[in-house]
């Protein structure tokens, strides 16, 4: 059911950009710019030494950061009320739009899909495990290098996100 939700989202993200013809200026995507943007700031975060690209090691490492600055009982673990404190700023765009309550529940799907052994929290492992199976779909060419515009591409978590605003 979650599953559900989320693949949809992606699927629906995924038609929508593969409809938009090549001759349409690039305003023409699924996402608006203040969308986009939040995007780009947040895998401008995961791109440490700033070339452009993120690498696999790179997003892993992201992903430690991401759940130490999401821990703030610093138990190792991050619980529900903990994501969903965290907000890249998908959160603060929606509730400006009024779709705050809808975002929520998304980011809820999302929580029990990072936490791949339900156990009511995501550890370090399943955060990182994340990050690298949705950084894996990302790099279509699989030389571990992902342009920073093209990850939101394969990232569920980022795509619902951002279709969820
Ligand atoms: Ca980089
Ligand atoms: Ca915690
Ligand atoms: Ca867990």
């Amino acid at each position: 059911m979650i599953k559900n939700t989320l693949n949809a989202a992606l699927a629906a993200a995924v038609t929508a950009a593969l409809c938009v013809p090549a001759s349409l200026p690039a305003a023409a995507t699924p996402f608006d710019a203040e969308v986009i943007a939040v995007a780009q700031n947040l895998t401008s975060g995961m791109d440490e030494n700033n070339d452009g690209v993120i690498t696999s090691q790179e997003a892993a490492i992201y992903a430690v950061f991401a759940g130490i600055s999401m821990d703030t009982n610093s138990d190792g673990l991050v619980q529900r009320a903990e994501f969903m404190n965290w907000d890249p700023g998908f959160q603060w765009l929606a509730d400006k739009r009024g779709t705050g309550s809808s975002f929520r529940q998304l980011k809820g799907e999302l929580f029990a899909h990072w936490d791949a052994n339900s156990d009511g929290a995501v550890s370090r492992t399943e955060m990182v495990d994340i990050a690298r199976s949705e950084f894996a779909l990302s790099d279509r060419d699989g030389d571990l290098k992902v342009d920073t515009r093209d990850l939101p591409k394969g990232s569920l978590s980022i795509v619902s996100m951002m279709n969820a605003v």
